[in-house]
């Protein structure tokens, strides 16, 4: 693994991608985040034990293998893959988890098949309405409990993608080897690796981490009456310059990345004053549906002073990124503009 990414827990492996390498359209796999419930397979598992079985709702239960897959019609999208749970420690009051700052997130161009396409062969029964993702990963914890996510239907018959390949590489072992699920554009917990069963169910799939984790609920609440995290929320980041950086006057360049997951992004305004003025940046890069935009603004300062530089995008409807984001006790989707501020010092 790469010595700069930021480790917040070994076991399991928790780690953040280094803010300098979000400034490259394409995450590398070798700096892409880490996020993990169990533990990582010790080793990649031999492709010719590896099976896919599909059942539940289904007219003819199947199981594929991987010789299979390779033969099925190959998909490629590029996806920004983002935690739900990053940005949680820029939350002004405390909310539980792992404490990422910016950098739970990435993005890459992943090739596989259509899930639609797998189902497809297995025959979608009329009653099915959820597809639940399991992932052969070894749980931790006294339960044991195996990571099971599973999403609507439409999303699953739709776009959503089984990866085997990342940029052009086998799936790496921790991203998932040999198989992952990709629901594009909503948040990573709805993207299984390890990948080695799909069941189709009439109702969502029950368990610890459909119903306790991944909801958005506040204090009192109980967490299963929360919604459950899907999409990714209207956000902007800002990598240039960091937090607290001191910097010479002059022409500074301000660089970020603006998503909104399986909407598109319309703009993005720079405030160098702490919101009082806006300025729109401009967009470098490329555009492509479900991964981030990247944008770059030139700050031309003379005055020395403290500063805070603020980013705020808008998608494609005319919604704007919330000023501040909405708490929740597991701190998920901090999108706020305030919180994602960059204060820094012009010399
Ligand atoms: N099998 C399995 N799949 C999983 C997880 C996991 O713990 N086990 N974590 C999920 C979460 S919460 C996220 S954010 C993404 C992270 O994917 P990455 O580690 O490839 O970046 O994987 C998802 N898929
Ligand atoms: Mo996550």
């Amino acid at each position: 693994m790469d010595d700069r990414m930021r480790i917040m827990s070994k076991k399991p492996l928790n780690a953040e991608t280094p803010i300098d390498s979000l400034k490259s359209w394409i995450t590398a796999n070798s700096v892409f985040f880490d996020r993990n419930q169990g533990e990582i397979p010790e080793k990649e598992i031999d492709l010719r034990e590896w099976k896919l079985n599909i059942d539940g709702e289904v007219q003819n239960p199947v199981e594929l293998d991987f010789a299979t897959l390779l033969k099925m019609p190959k998909a490629i999208a590029a996806n920004t893959l983002e935690c739900s749970g990053n940005s949680r420690s820029l939350l002004k009051e405390k909310s539980y988890g792992n404490p990422w700052t910016i950098g739970g997130i990435g993005n890459a161009v992943w090739s596989g098949v259509w899930l639609k396409d797998v189902l497809e062969l297995a025959g979608v029964k009329d009653n099915a309405q959820h597809a639940a993702f399991s992932g052969f990963d070894k749980p931790l914890g006294k339960a044991q409990i195996q990571f099971i996510r599973s999403i609507p239907l439409e999303k699953a018959m739709s776009t959503t993608l089984l990866a085997y390949e990342m940029n052009g590489d086998p799936l790496p072992l921790k991203h998932g080897f040999p198989l992952r699920g990709l629901a594009l554009g909503w948040t990573g917990a709805s993207c299984v690796k390890w990948l080695n069963r799909i069941t189709l169910m009439e109702k969502q799939h029950e368990g610890f981490f459909m119903d306790n984790v991944y909801r958005v609920f506040d204090k009192d609440q109980d967490p299963k009456t929360g919604n459950v995290v899907k999409e990714m929320q209207l956000k902007s980041i800002i990598f240039q310059p960091q937090i607290e950086e001191r910097l010479e006057p002059g022409e500074i360049t301000v660089l970020g990345a603006a998503y909104a997951g399986e909407k598109d992004i319309y703009k993005v305004d720079i405030s160098v004053d702490n919101g009082s003025t806006w300025h729109q940046a401009d967009f470098i890069g490329p555009h492509e549906p479900y991964a981030w935009r990247h944008w770059q603004f030139i700050w031309s300062v003379k005055k020395s002073g403290e500063y805070t530089i603020l980013s705020r995008a808008t998608d494609s409807q005319g919604e704007q990124q919330p000023m501040q984001a909405t708490w929740n006790k597991l701190g998920y989707g901090n999108n706020g503009v305030v919180e994602h501020g960059i204060a820094v010092t012009i010399k």
